[in-house]
């Protein structure tokens, strides 16, 4: 498989309400699509990066130079048997994950698609639906985070994420607590806290969370493991897992008891594969987190949380939780017990709606 060319394109595109997390509040989202043409195959993919560098520290206009400049000119035309020929040449390139991410799952795509398979068995899942959750950014005021939990509970969806920061934390819990005693809750906090904090954070031991997400700073796995020692509740790993050493050294050291894999963020499906291994090795359920992507980042988040080891709801709630309308068809619809159907076409398994990312593209790119 040679990629020929690679169309970007940066769209611009209103979630149906604005996000807030700890790091800052989002009604925009400008996601970075690719296009590989591969031999008479077009390869679709999302790069996750935000669009300024709060989550991580790459960003859209940062990918778009990343891939332009050096991974591209790398790649392309080159003969790729397999993903791991992609991820060598990329491998010169430091860091720079969502970039190089976004090239490999649109090969993998492409692959999936010659080999006349849907990404998902190609990548080995084992399910045909995912069960999902949805995660509600901080509110204003407790008053609209109920209103927001009552629709989504409505909706039919099984779990319920928050986000949480320093003020909106243990008063917030204990409300939602007594009005959902049974609800399957849990908090993200995106390194909004440090060691410091610890005996307010072991405080969220007395809510039955399923687990506290990246509680302390990105890449601090030391500080995380000194917290899990300290609570009962399981610590969630998510920005601090960059890649499978960083979860094979989380786990060593005791920083988490479960891991979020998004493939955007780890640098792609293999990646994310080599991590859901050496979880599932050591006794660590993992799950597929979200970064508000479109149907395409979407479907191969999807296909991706249909691996075995994925044991816990994703953050992959369907096309309305984020958009007024999907850029793909059919769009992700919330089924039966609060899943997902994993697509089951040939590739990505989703239709991409050329007129509606035509317009709403603002700025295009083909590197040839
Ligand atoms: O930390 O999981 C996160 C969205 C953007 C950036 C980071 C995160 C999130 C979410 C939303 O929690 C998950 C989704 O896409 O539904
Ligand atoms: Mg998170």
């Amino acid at each position: 498989m040679k990629i020929e060319a690679v169309e970007l394109r940066v769209l611009q595109m209103r979630l149906l309400r604005p996000f807030r997390t700890s790091f800052g509040v989002q009604q925009d989202r400008f996601p970075l699509l690719l296009r590989l043409q591969c031999e008479g195959i077009s390869g679709w993919s999302e790069c996750v990066a935000g669009e300024g560098p709060w989550y991580s520290s790459e960003t859209v206009d940062g990918a778009w130079g990343i891939l332009t400049q050096y991974l591209i000119p790398a790649v392309r035309g080159r003969e790729l048997a397999s993903v791991e020929d992609l991820e060598r040449l990329m491998r010169p390139v430091r860091g720079h994950r969502m970039a190089k991410a976004a090239l490999e799952m649109g090969l993998s795509g492409a692959f999936a698609e010659a080999a006349q398979k849907s990404l998902a068995s190609w990548l080995g899942g084992v399910r045909s639906s995912v069960e999902t959750g949805v995660s509600v950014g901080i509110q204003a005021n407790l008053e609209s985070l109920f209103q927001q939990i009552e629709e989504h509970l409505s909706q039919g969806y099984q779990r319920i994420k928050i986000k949480i920061e320093p003020g909106w934390d243990l008063d917030v819990l204990a409300a939602i607590r007594s009005r959902y005693p049974e609800m399957s809750l849990m908090a993200d906090a995106n390194s909004a806290y440090d060691l410091d904090d610890a005996p307010r954070l072991r405080e969220v031991d007395h809510y039955g969370l399923l687990m506290l997400e990246q509680p302390l700073t990105a890449g601090d796995l030391l500080d995380h493991a000194a917290l899990q020692a300290q609570m009962a509740t399981d610590i969630c790993l998510d920005e601090s897992i960059e890649d499978s050493r960083a979860a094979r050294q989380a786990i060593q050291v005791g920083a988490c008891r479960v891991i979020n894999i998004k493939p955007g963020r780890v640098g792609g499906f293999a990646e994310s594969r080599r991590i859901h291994d050496l979880a599932a090795d050591a006794g660590i359920p993992v799950w597929c987190g979200g970064m508000l992507e479109t149907g395409i980042g979407r479907a191969a988040n999807v296909a991706l949380a249909s691996l075995p080891n994925f044991k816990l709801p994703g953050d992959l709630s369907a096309s309305d939780r984020y958009w007024a309308e999907d850029i793909v068809d059919p769009p992700f619809e919330l089924a039966e017990g609060g899943t997902v159907a994993v697509p089951y076409r040939w590739g990505l398994g989703v239709r991409v709606k050329m007129d509606m990312v035509d317009r709403l593209t603002v700025r295009r790119e083909v590197i040839s």
